[in-house]
């Protein structure tokens, strides 16, 4: 007979996929990596439990090869033939940053070599720099989509020019990097007005409450066509949603909106690879709430990502 195999039983990869931790053999569309690091945390720490906490609440939505019904959708998502894989962790050595970083990017950049798109989970947004670099590897520029409460534009806090304030400048500064679009910010603390101005004269820029006063078409047009690749603060949730983060914020964004947008996204630009950062799992419900949205994001994104690619 076979197994029944219930979320509960089994080896704890993101949603159950089949893991793989030797990169050279690597033979999938999708790679999961996880990076439990927040040593670029400038306040409150537990990123580094994110991949761990995702993970576990994450096996809820195994389906294997049979994915997944999506009733408004009337399709079947991150189904067979579509091979998503669990990599394990980014090896990382927290009294070290640099061996960290140099962790990452090559892991990103070797699960790129392979042909397959890297679905990052952090860890706090530092990580997204290491990442980013990899994106060297396509010879045309990425273009950059976040989504977060902050403005993360900060040129350096004291020394720190690596901290989760910093991703998207350093970013800006990558000459492979091409537009960079941030939505959802808003609140107390992020940013000063000169990393405003200096960040609108850059990037595109749409606030909350601008995203809330803008139909979804509009915000999509401002997407660039071509190789995106998308950072996903969880902190762009709204705090009612997300408790499980280190600066959540009211006037956030929500679920539906989010998804929308990213299959949106995902439909007009080809989707090279994301990260979704900054969960903590020390300050989530004790029913999880922000490590299931976090886990349930990055499946709306697999899923969509592959939606749109001729297999
Ligand atoms: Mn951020």
């Amino acid at each position: 007979m076979e197994n029944v195999n219930l979320p509960i039983t089994g080896i704890c990869s993101f949603a159950k996929y089949p893991v793989c931790t030797d990169l050279d053999q690597l033979d999938a569309h999708i790679a999961i990596l996880g990076v439990p690091y927040d040593q670029g945390a400038a306040w409150y720490g537990g990123q580094r439990l994110g991949p761990r906490g995702i993970r576990s609440i994450s096996t809820a939505y195994a389906r294997g090869s049979t994915g997944f019904y999506d009733p408004e959708e009337d399709a079947y998502l991150r189904a067979s033939p579509v091979k998503i894989c669990d990599r394990g962790d980014a090896d990382i050595l927290h009294a070290d940053p640099g061996y960290c970083f140099s962790s990452i990017e090559n892991n990103v950049r070797k699960i790129l070599e392979r042909g397959a798109v890297p679905a990052i989970m952090g860890g706090d947004h530092s990580i997204s720099i290491p990442a980013a670099r990899a994106l060297s590897f396509f010879d045309e520029p990425v273009h950059i989509v976040q989504f977060d409460a902050h403005l993360d534009f900060s040129m350096a806090k004291g020394p720190q020019k690596f901290g989760n304030g910093n991703p998207i400048r350093r970013m800006s500064e990558m000459s492979h990097i091409g537009k960079i679009v941030q939505i959802g910010m808003r609140g107390l603390g992020s940013s000063s007005r000169q990393d405003w101005q200096e960040a609108r004269a850059r990037n595109t820029v749409i606030t909350a409450r601008q995203f809330h006063s803008m139909p979804l078409q509009k915000v999509l047009e401002q997407i660039p066509e071509g190789k995106v690749y998308i950072t996903f603060d969880i902190d762009a949730y709204d705090i009612s949603l997300m408790p499980a983060t280190a600066a959540p914020s009211p006037g956030g964004l929500f679920y539906e909106e989010v998804t929308e947008l990213l299959s949106g996204i995902c439909r007009k630009s080809q989707v090279i690879g994301f990260d979704l950062v900054e969960t903590a799992p020390p300050y989530d419900t004790p029913g999880s709430t922000g490590c299931r949205l976090a886990a349930l994001t990055m499946l709306h994104i697999m899923g969509q990502i592959m939606k749109n690619r001729d297999l």
